[in-house]
């Protein structure tokens, strides 16, 4: 269920057009979800990106997984696709050579690291190999250009996907401006990242996707502001001012189709 948020009419409101696919790196089906609350994989320490931790499902939300690291707290929980090369089975780290590592922030005292991997992991259920997917080639350049809407991770409520638009191209970057806010939720993030996906991503995956915020919004534009007619000071003034009264204000970018409160 996506609200009453619809693409089609808002692209048509607003004239503007849907990056095509091949600007980012996704897949053009998204990959299927089979994990389930509660198995454990590795995954990179997204704090601390050089160690591999354990991490648990805690939550599913289309082909992304809620993951939070086991020893950490329930407060940095972080969100992956299910085709995320920052995502193994557990073993690949070891089986690579490499350590897992205890998360920043470990709750515990360092030295009791070992026996809590040796406990958390005991009695596990691991995410089957088989149910993590290859991650998709990167796009060759950024063919992004400025105008062109998408969807993108709100990276301050990473649980939110939101109707967004290029702002901005900065070399390999891409500037995601979020649309119906002021801007204080936009990111500079490479045209390959993983945060962000085509038009019509959350429909296919069943994700919630967010309506556009409704700042810049002007909610009355559709009725004529009346403001009392000044009263001439001089009788003599024969080029009066032009009547501003029944001028709409800023001319809205987002159109009627968005006219909804946005959640939280
Ligand atoms: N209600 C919260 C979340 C806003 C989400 C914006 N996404 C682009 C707030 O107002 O901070």
């Amino acid at each position: 269920y996506q609200g009453h948020f619809s693409w089609e009419k808002y692209l048509k409101e607003t004239g503007a057009i849907a990056a095509p696919s091949s600007c980012f790196r996704q897949s053009l089906t998204p990959p299927l979800n089979e994990f389930k609350a509660g198995m454990k994989l590795e995954a990179q320490d997204p704090r601390n990106t050089t160690s591999t931790c354990i991490a648990t499902v805690v939550g599913l939300t289309g082909s992304r997984l809620r993951l939070r690291l086991d020893g950490s707290d329930n407060k940095n929980d972080f969100w992956r696709l299910v085709d995320s090369s920052e995502i193994q089975p557990i073993g690949n780290c070891e089986k690579n050579g490499g350590m897992l590592q205890p998360p920043l922030g470990f709750r515990l005292n360092a030295s009791s690291w070992p026996m809590f991997l040796l406990k958390t992991l005991n009695g596990a259920e691991m995410a089957p190999s088989r149910i993590f997917h290859k991650e998709p080639p990167a796009p060759e350049q950024n063919s992004f250009q400025v105008g062109m809407k998408l969807e993108a991770v709100d990276r301050k409520n990473p649980h939110f996907i939101c109707p967004a638009t290029v702002g901005a191209l900065r070399g390999v970057e891409v500037l995601v401006t979020f649309d119906g806010w002021r801007g204080a939720f936009d990111y500079y993030c490479r045209y390959d990242s993983r945060d962000i996906f085509p038009v019509g991503w959350c429909t296919l995956t069943g994700d919630n996707l967010q309506p556009p915020g409704t700042k810049g919004l002007d909610l009355n534009s559709r009725k004529p502001r009346v403001v009392p007619n000044p009263v001439p000071t001089s009788p003599t003034s024969s080029t009066p001012e032009p009547d501003t009264s029944t001028v709409p204000l800023d001319n809205a970018t987002i159109p009627n189709s968005a006219l909804q409160a946005p959640t939280v």
